[in-house]
């Protein structure tokens, strides 16, 4: 049989690293496990002033070993910059420019968690230490540290707020602050995390205080609601702040949210549809509508103002009986050519028992339909006539969306009386 050149090649190849392997474990290199360790600088001055701000540590590895790298300072309190970290045979390199795992100083006070921090100025034990198998071995040096940027940056006062978050546009706790104060130069990012450990970042809000200076700093987070977008399902959060200075060093913090009706509201007057009592109506009697809403999103939508059944003279409207617009509630309303405002003559998505109460306010449920009528009693005869009378669906102060403004509009004519 005739080999393809691939096939030989591959064949070489692997016949190449069989003997190596043998070769190795044959000539396996004897003598110390950790062959050569060494600092490039004998002194570093952590301040990110560009001088002997890192140093390049080395050492040879004889054979594959766990690697700790760690200081000793005078009073013998050790220091950590690696652990255990499992690394092959051969030369290793890499930086460090003062940095070891977060510690904190004896009576030191510390809002949140000190995750790296830079070492104190002082004259420091190197100990560069390898353990495989059952050999263990370690290299040591001196390193002097001086001129350290050694504050912290600290997030002082880290607060979400408020705790209990409904991101669904319905104008009642739709936004969530965090705030803090940052005391020092640091790039700060704040995130949502999940049980599964997913992140979904939270902008800072524009303020007098420039990103990452000292100072007051406002994060805030609608839930993505306001662009249409899903927010995260309900449940509950770990907001997490991060800081980082311009040495290295990083700081934490964190609080939590809780998430609980959360959803893009969707909701609509179902098949555009409305219904009026006539086609005429003699003046000094009512204009009757019936129409049929559909929240057909994902959260409940709030809703106020009189119930259905209820009748409006035609020069009173919403306001004439207390029944304000609120940021964030859904009515339907009856709209005229001639009619001085919009939507004049609002009313609520249904009755008090086809409602839920969630807190103080009152909702119609994702999935749920509810009918609406009511009337206007037409006094005067508008100055055209006929006229065209159409529904709304309102989210107040948020928008009326194409399809649900000017509803099903009914051409109408008012009579006069005699
Ligand atoms: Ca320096
Ligand atoms: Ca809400």
């Amino acid at each position: 049989m005739r080999l393809s050149p691939l096939r030989t090649t591959i064949a070489a190849l692997l016949a190449s690293a069989v003997l190596l392997a043998a070769g190795w474990l044959w000539l396996r290199p004897a003598g110390p496990l950790l062959r050569a360790a060494e600092f490039g600088l004998d002194a570093l001055s952590p301040n990110a002033d560009g001088v002997r701000d890192v140093t390049r540590i080395t050492y040879r590895l004889a054979r594959p070993a766990r690697v700790s790298i760690s200081f000793l300072d005078e009073s013998g309190r050790r220091f950590r910059f690696r652990s255990d970290n499992p690394r092959p045979s051969g030369e290793h390199q890499l930086l460090f420019s003062g940095i070891v795992a977060g510690f904190t100083l004896s009576d030191e006070e510390f809002e949140g968690q000190i995750l790296a921090r830079v070492l104190p100025d002082g004259d420091y034990t190197w100990i560069i230490e390898a353990a495989g198998g059952n050999e263990r071995e370690e290299l040591t040096g001196a390193l002097t540290v001086a001129g350290v940027d050694s504050a912290l940056p600290e997030m002082r006062g880290f607060s979400v707020s408020p705790p209990l978050f409904t991101p669904n546009r319905d104008g009642i706790s739709d936004r969530v602050w965090v705030n803090m104060y940052l005391t020092k130069s640091a790039h700060v990012s704040v995130h949502l995390l999940d049980d599964a450990g997913n992140q979904r970042p939270i902008a800072e809000r524009a303020g007098d205080i420039a990103p990452n200076e000292p100072g007051l700093h406002t994060f805030e987070y609608e839930g993505g609601v306001d662009l249409g977008v899903s927010p995260p399902p309900d449940g509950v959060y770990q907001v997490v702040a991060l800081a980082e200075d311009a040495v290295g060093q990083k700081t934490r913090v964190e609080g939590q949210l809780t998430m609980e009706h959360g959803g893009v509201p969707r909701a609509d007057i179902v098949n555009a549809q409305v219904e009026f009592s006539d086609t005429t109506v003699v003046q000094g009697e009512r204009l009757e509508f019936t129409l049929t809403v559909e929240n057909y999103g994902a959260a409940p939508i709030r809703t106020s103002g009189p119930a259905p059944g209820f009748g409006y003279a035609q020069d009173e409207n919403a306001n004439s009986f207390g029944w304000y617009e609120e940021s964030g509630a859904w009515r339907v309303g009856i709209d005229c050519d001639t009619c001085i405002r919009d939507y004049p003559w609002r009313w609520a998505l249904g009755t008090r028992d086809e409602l839920t109460r969630i807190g103080e306010h009152w909702y119609l449920m994702p999935g749920q339909r509810a009918t609406v009528s009511g009337d206007v009693t037409i006094t005067q005869i508008p100055a055209r006539n006929p006229l065209y009378f159409w529904a709304g669906l309102i989210h107040e102060d948020v928008e009326v969306s194409n399809i649900n403004n000017r509803v099903d509009p009914h051409f109408i004519t008012i009579v006069p009386k005699d």
